[in-house]
């Protein structure tokens, strides 16, 4: 049966309520976990107030903000697991970021500064994460990241962010392979697009998905719902052995070739 009665799950990655991260919280919720929320935190507090009340039916018992290009935010954050669960059975990374002029055009004029960005907030601070979480997960546990099929697959206007992904998915092996023998499951959900703040903020979203819609097996595009119960699967003693793999939740559109 799949029961995360028991367990502690640390979810990054609200926004608001067409965040992939909010979609695999209330799953996980669903399913008995005990949950922590990470936010990001920004002068006026607005993050914080939307997500905190968001939230509050899951009765999370842990809120903390969390900027994961700041290394004391991580340790703050990750103090709080410490001292008010003592154990952490469950991290789920959906994170990315990526200044919006390097999401068009041509990936050639991709900036120094642009690029290092997108992998330090999209790609390192899995590593970041998982290297605060693991002497935490003394009784073994299961780690989940988002990734998008533009990190293997050429896709227009996805540029920097798709290379921010290859090493997602690459990190996704290493973390697996470090993490396996402390039981520590290390796994990636590649969902199809969904419409959400960061996604409807990318110009022709819209078209994608028409175009999902119309290829994909299933004849259309997936639903954070869906993402989530995947997610909480993957985070079950259902998938006790499944590590290091990309888990694609998006109506099949993968397999096409045409
Ligand atoms: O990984 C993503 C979202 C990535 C993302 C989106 C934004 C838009 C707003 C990262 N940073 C930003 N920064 C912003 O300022 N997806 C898989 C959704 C997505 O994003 C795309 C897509 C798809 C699909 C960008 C270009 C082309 C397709």
């Amino acid at each position: 049966m799949l029961d995360l009665t028991g367990k502690n799950a640390l979810v990054t990655g609200i926004a608001n309520n067409r965040s992939i991260a909010w979609g695999i919280a209330q799953q996980l919720h669903k399913a008995g976990a005990n949950l922590g929320i990470t936010y990001l935190p920004d002068e006026r507090g607005r993050y914080e107030k939307k997500v905190r009340e968001l939230v509050e039916p899951l009765q999370p018992s842990i809120f903390v903000p969390c900027n994961v290009q700041e290394d004391a935010d991580i340790e703050a954050a990750f103090d709080t697991v410490a001292k008010e669960w003592g154990k952490l059975d469950i991290l789920i990374h959906c994170l990315a970021f990526a200044n919006k002029d390097d999401l068009s055009g041509e990936f050639s004029q991709t900036s120094r500064q642009g690029f290092a960005l997108t992998l330090d907030v999209s790609t390192y601070s899995l590593t970041r994460l998982v290297g605060a979480a693991k002497p935490l997960m003394t009784e073994g546990g299961s780690i989940v990241t988002m990734t998008y099929l533009g990190g293997v697959k050429v896709t227009p206007n996805y540029n920097v962010m798709g290379i921010a992904k290859a090493g997602l998915e690459m990190s996704v092996r290493y973390l697996a392979s470090e993490l396996g023998p402390n039981n520590i499951r290390v796994n990636a959900i590649s969902a199809g697009p969904i419409r959400t703040l960061a996604s409807s903020a990318v110009g022709g979203i819209l078209d994608m998905i028409h175009h999902v819609e119309e290829v994909a097996p299933l004849r259309r595009t997936v639903t954070q719902t869906e993402v989530g119960n995947a997610a909480t699967f993957l985070c079950s003693d259902l998938a006790s052995g499944i590590t290091g793999q990309i888990l694609y939740v998006d109506a099949g559109y993968e397999i096409m070739g045409m």
